[in-house]
């Protein structure tokens, strides 16, 4: 029987359980979706472990997490290892023919990046303002006849679902901590979709606490 391994990123505090790394949390949901059952392997990122260190450098690989091995095959970078999921295991199909669900979400992370880590308080004000421009499209997408059902395109998880809840988990915890921002109470659409979404085990069960995030963005304050 073909072994699959997952290296994810793991608590930056204690180096166990699940870290903030948003590209770890997309693949542990894909994989949870398809029942793919592997051996988990949290890596700690701050210092890198000596043990991954060296398992990347002789696959020629970059130091980066995820990164996932079927037997002897390695792949690395989020969007590779979907890639190669979906061609080993194509049951049940997460793909979403919704060129919008598969797009709504595309400058979400970076903005909220560009805003977290600013320290001009006097660009704070724009950097916010450009990161709820992007949660209002997310909310009007949901909200929208271009997206019926519960999720970005019907009523069970896909793979845009699995790309963009974990980064909304991060921007809800990471910025009430450190910027003392709340994701505004008028985006109905875009809470109960993470009210939703927190009740499906394939979040939930990948989910890192609020701890490891918050601990996660420490190091930028
Ligand atoms: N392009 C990579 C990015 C992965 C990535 O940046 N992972 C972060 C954790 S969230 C990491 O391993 N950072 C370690 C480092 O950059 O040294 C992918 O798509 O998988």
């Amino acid at each position: 029987m073909p072994s699959v391994t997952i290296y994810v990123k793991a608590n930056a505090k204690d180096g166990k359980g699940i870290g903030d790394c948003p590209f770890s949390h997309r693949i542990l949901m894909i994989m949870k979706l398809k029942a793919i059952a592997g051996e988990y392997v949290p890596v700690h990122m701050t210092p890198v472990s000596p043990i991954f260190k060296d398992f990347c450098l002789n696959a020629g690989i970059p130091v980066k997490v995820p990164v996932f091995k079927h037997d002897e095959y390695v792949v690395y970078n989020v969007n590779d290892i979907t890639y190669y999921i979906d061609k080993e295991w194509p049951e049940p199909n997460l793909k979403s023919t919704n060129a919008l669900a598969n797009t709504v979400a595309d400058h979400l992370f970076t903005r909220f990046a560009g805003y977290i880590r600013n320290k001009d308080p006097n660009l704070d004000e724009k950097l916010q303002a450009s990161l709820l421009e992007e949660l209002k499209k997310i909310n009007n997408f949901l909200g929208s006849s271009n997206s019926p059902g519960k999720y970005l395109d019907g009523d069970t998880l896909k793979h845009p679902d699995c790309d963009i809840l974990p980064k909304l988990q991060i921007v809800k915890v990471a910025l009430k901590k450190y910027k003392n921002f709340d994701i505004p109470e008028d985006l109905v659409d875009l809470h109960k979709y993470m009210k939703d979404a927190a009740e499906e085990p394939a979040f939930k069960s990948t989910c890192p606490t609020d701890e490891a995030i918050i601990e996660g963005w420490k190091k930028h304050f």
